[in-house]
């Protein structure tokens, strides 16, 4: 179709896409589970909400973390019933489940998942796939989220869930406070890596916390940031694409 001939079809509905991610939700830090729980409620007017990954800072098992998250939990579960409400896991998250998925009536979506709206293709992704630099990160991340380490993890008992999550986050903050930068963000041939599978789309993704835009040769690469107490972010997709500031 081209473009004189879409702009004929004044009557059909725009569709609203809005996007998040990393928000690393904490009981105790109230302030952005209001901020994310009053954006929840202005999400009600849109057709799709997108979560790309990190939306609760920890989470170790669903019978372990949802009743501590009970708040946010009937704040999905009521947007759901308005606006489909998809969620993709991220590097902290990814032990979201079924339970969860059942509680709040979102889709649990697989990454990378492509989102095509009436003009455009978008990829998206958590992000950490791409930071392939992080050779360390990797190598843990293919082990603690393969499949059968999760299948065994959510079985343990909840302490030594408690014991080892605690452990673990010790460990990769320890981690990080050798890593420059650069390693620690995404590596370029990843990226085109990804792309090649989607010629034609832009791509969408969080986790570095780096918001920008980066406009390359082929493509666009959109980069969510992270959300404060006071300030969150958002991407809004009608018939173009806006940066949504959330306070
Ligand atoms: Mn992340």
């Amino acid at each position: 179709m081209s473009r004189s001939e879409s702009h004929t079809q004044t009557t059909e509905m725009v569709n609203t896409i809005l996007i998040i991610a990393d928000l690393h939700l904490v009981v105790d830090e109230t302030g952005k589970n209001k901020l994310f729980e009053s954006f929840c409620n202005q999400a009600q007017d849109a057709d799709r909400l997108f979560i790309l990954g990190d939306l609760f800072n920890t989470w170790l098992g669903d019978d372990l973390s949802a009743p501590h998250y009970q708040q946010i939990i009937s704040t999905l579960k009521a947007l759901s019933s308005k606006t489909e409400v998809l969620i993709m896991t991220g590097n902290r998250d990814f032990l979201l489940a079924k339970e969860f998925s059942k509680q709040t009536n979102c889709t649990l979506i697989d990454s990378p998942y492509l989102l095509e709206t009436n003009d455009h293709q978008y990829v998206l992704t958590h992000g950490d796939e791409l930071c392939t630099d992080d050779e360390s990160y990797q190598q843990m991340k293919s082990v603690l989220q393969h499949p059968i380490t999760k299948a065994i993890f959510v079985r343990l008992p909840k302490k030594w869930r408690l014991k080892l999550s605690g452990q673990l986050r010790q460990k990769s903050i320890n981690a990080q406070q050798t890593k420059t930068r650069e390693i620690m963000d995404v590596n370029p041939q990843a990226v085109s890596e990804l792309m090649k599978k989607y010629p034609g789309t832009d791509l969408i993704h969080g986790h570095t916390h780096r918001l920008n835009t980066h406009i390359e040769k082929r493509f666009t690469r959109y980069v969510l940031g992270d959300w404060s107490q006071a300030q969150g972010n958002a991407i809004e997709i009608t018939d173009k694409l806006r940066r949504l500031k959330i306070s």
